[in-house]
């Protein structure tokens, strides 16, 4: 074993080291997010944030709350300005919490906000939505059904809280017969019918799994020759359409939907950093598929547009968590 072999050795040791940040590493984040807390170092914070992958930055969130006795994501909602908090906020709290109060937030603001709740209930799996229903009830002493009864109305409520017996079976098994029981079940409730029998398109897809509604969509197609869509675009109004259109385009590919998304608030959108934070951050093992489906649909690299379309440390920290 010669010196050159050693040195490759170490090499390779100290290489394995600075990529494994270890807790001593998380503890000294913590530390110099408290010290830039109060000078309002926002830029610096995000900075170390977003080079540290989701459950370092939780470990982060642990270690502060040990070190100094608060909570990391209420020091930063105090010290930062609106332009971060929300995106720092995201950084440091588990998924289904991040979910739950932008679905609080959606819900107690002044009017609703259904598309903030479309685009999340109609677009998690099954343990995902279990994650978040249990979230909500740590984090506001209160069921997330019941909110959601109490600030909605008509076929929008009851879309949701078929979604919300969280049912959706998560297997990805498929089953040919029954896709296409369900789709002469679905053609009969809705164009085949003088009105409506909205309860089957909320039974059926609020809990057929994502591979079997994707079947469900070619039998139905075969039996009828629409998409399903077409049905729900003639059969439905308002948010119950926009619902369950997100559910059919979540299940035929979930990367396109929120390439749309994100095409659509940069275009059109009001709350366009919200939004962005919302999609990318809990989303970001699946950012290269959105972003190649953002190219394949509107021939733009997302990043480019993104930096078109926002600024400042905003702007770089987004684009930084994406890299
Ligand atoms: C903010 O933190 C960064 C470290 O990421 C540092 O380089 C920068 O000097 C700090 N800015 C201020 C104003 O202290
Ligand atoms: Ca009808």
């Amino acid at each position: 074993m010669g010196p050159s072999w050693l040195f490759y050795l170490a090499y390779i040791i100290a290489d394995g080291l600075s990529s494994e940040p270890q807790q001593n590493d998380l503890k000294s984040d913590a530390e110099f997010i408290k010290h830039a807390l109060p000078i309002g170092n926002t830029s610096g914070i995000a900075d170390i944030l977003s080079h540290r992958l989701y459950d370092q930055r939780l470990e982060i969130a642990h270690q502060f709350q040990l070190k100094y006795g608060k909570f990391l994501k209420e020091e930063l909602a105090s010290h930062a300005g609106d332009e971060m908090k929300h995106l720092l906020f995201a950084l440091v709290v588990p998924t289904p919490v991040f979910y739950a109060t932008e679905l609080h937030n959606a819900i107690m603001g002044i009017g609703t906000n259904e598309n903030v709740i479309i685009e999340i209930l109609c677009t998690l799996t099954n343990s995902e939505m279990w994650a978040v229903i249990d979230a909500y009830e740590a984090e506001f002493q209160h069921k997330l059904i019941d909110d959601i009864k109490g600030d909605t109305s008509g076929d929008f409520k009851h879309l949701l809280v078929a979604i919300l017996q969280a049912n959706r079976d998560d297997s990805g098994a498929t089953n040919k017969a029954q896709a296409a029981a369900d789709a002469l079940h679905l053609h009969k409730a809705g164009l085949d019918k003088i009105g409506t029998d909205e309860k089957v398109f909320y039974d059926i897809l609020g809990t057929r799994n994502h591979n079997q509604l994707k079947l469900i969509c070619d039998e139905y197609k075969h039996l009828s020759g629409h998409d399903l869509e077409y049905a729900i675009e003639k059969e439905f109004s308002g948010h119950a359409k926009d619902g369950l259109l997100a559910i059919v385009a979540t299940a035929r590919n979930l990367p396109a939907y929120f390439a749309e998304q994100l095409h659509h608030c940069m275009t059109a959108g009001e709350r366009k950093n919200e939004q962005l934070v919302r999609i990318l951050v809990p989303r970001v093992k699946v950012v290269d598929t959105i972003m190649q489906e953002y190219s394949k649909a509107y021939g733009r690299d997302l990043k480019t547009d993104i930096s078109e379309h926002t600024k400042g440390v905003f702007k770089e920290s987004i684009l930084r968590h994406i890299h």
